[in-house]
């Protein structure tokens, strides 16, 4: 049996790529941080909780990656913790370096001497391109410049070219997905799409009257994420590592987003809309389009939920959490859920089990 070692698999990406993985016939692992309320709804609400293997890290922790490592001896590494909000980058800047950043390197300098022929994926992200003066509207490849506007972005861009070192320098399998935005009922409640989501289902039910929103105007290449999780397991099926695009190859902007939403419930979303400048970031990405050419041609993937389906899932998944709160129904993923009362949980080092 293959074993996967996914970094956050509590994440939006770590959950369904581990549920990608189990469907793969892969025995899973995933590292999770210790913090004051446990984090494993997402585990819970795709009904793998109990068939994965947890083990404690953190990014910041280099001996707790290497136990990770020797825990799980795995066949493929998918490294995705981070910290993953460009706009909280701006107030932690140097954290951002240490755990988006500093981490790969702690990963791939382990991988090295534990398991150096397992695989290695790095999540890349359009946020790479920055500053790129490319212009507006121009869909953006694997050979297009990297110019990072954020912090967030400059600590992947270190990941980035450290894989690639790791590649050139040892021939470790790795390779760096260039992912554009990918959304889904488990995004964060802080991005922008699940913000809006949710948004507007509270005000669909009564329960609100407004979206306060920021920068309206800037346009992402929005997919969807249980696609793009599989793209990264394609890529590391690969005979040889390399980089690749995963996008749709369209672009809409934030108030697009917001207008197709609350048609979706029968709203205009002028009657609901506030603007905080408190929300808008001292740089932020005016526009961003992918070309995936190179990765439909190499691995066969391409994505099939477009942007008008993918707003329409996220509103009626929230409308639909929101109806069972409102019945009084508790959420069937938030049951008491630490991992040693209710999933599997390693702890132990040594000779990886
Ligand atoms: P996410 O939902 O924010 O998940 C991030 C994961 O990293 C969580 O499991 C989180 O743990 C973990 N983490 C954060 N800080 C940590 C630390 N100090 N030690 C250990 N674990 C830590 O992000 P995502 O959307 O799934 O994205 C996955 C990866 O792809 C990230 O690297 C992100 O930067 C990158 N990416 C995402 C997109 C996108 O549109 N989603 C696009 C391009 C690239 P907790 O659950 O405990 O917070
Ligand atoms: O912002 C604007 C905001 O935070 C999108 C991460 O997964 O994708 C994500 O980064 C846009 C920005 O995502 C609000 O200014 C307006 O222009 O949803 P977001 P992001 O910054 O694009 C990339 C590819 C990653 O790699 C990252 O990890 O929406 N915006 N009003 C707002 N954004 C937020 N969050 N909240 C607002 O109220």
């Amino acid at each position: 049996m293959r074993k996967a070692l996914i970094t956050g698999i509590t994440g939006q990406d770590g959950a369904y790529l581990a549920k990608f993985l189990l469907g793969k016939g892969y025995e899973v692992y995933g590292t999770y941080r210790r913090i004051s309320s446990p984090n494993f709804w997402r585990l819970q609400y795709l009904d793998i909780f109990h068939k994965v293997k947890l083990i404690p890290t953190d990014m910041t922790d280099q001996s707790s990656m290497q136990n990770a490592l020797y825990i799980s001896l795995p066949d493929e590494v998918y490294h995705l913790a981070a910290q993953s909000f460009v706009e909280s980058s701006f107030q932690t800047p140097h954290s951002t370096g240490e755990i988006t950043g500093l981490s790969v390197v702690a990963i791939l300098e382990n991988m090295k001497h534990i398991k150096p022929d397992a695989k290695f994926y790095f999540a890349g992200t359009s946020e790479l391109y920055g500053f790129s003066g490319i212009p507006k509207g121009k869909a953006l490849t694997e050979n297009d410049a990297f110019k990072p506007m954020s912090p967030y972005a400059v600590a992947k861009l270190y990941g980035y070219w450290i894989t690639r070192i790791y590649r050139d320098g040892y021939g470790i399998f790795a390779a760096n997905g260039i992912l554009f935005n990918h959304e889904s009922p488990l995004r964060g409640l802080e991005f922008v799409t699940r913000k809006i989501a949710t948004s507007v289902a509270k005000i669909k039910l009564g329960l609100s009257d407004k979206i306060v929103l920021g920068n309206l105007e800037a346009q992402r290449d929005w997919g969807y994420a249980p696609e793009y999780v599989e793209a990264m397991w394609k890529i590391l099926q690969q005979d040889m590592p390399d980089d690749y695009v995963v996008a749709t190859g369209e672009t809409h902007s934030v108030r697009e987003f917001l207008e197709s939403a609350c048609n979706h419930v029968g709203f205009d979303y002028e009657d609901y809309l506030a603007i905080d400048k408190e929300l808008m970031r001292p740089l932020d990405l005016p526009s961003l389009r992918g070309d995936y050419s190179k990765i439909q041609e190499a691995c066969g993937w391409s994505p099939k939920v477009k942007f008008k389906e993918l707003v329409e899932l996220m509103v009626d998944e929230e409308i639909e959490r929101w109806r069972m709160l409102l019945s009084g129904r508790t959420f069937p993923w938030d049951a008491p859920n630490y991992p040693s009362e209710r999933g599997v949980i390693v702890r132990n080092g040594g000779n990886g089990r």
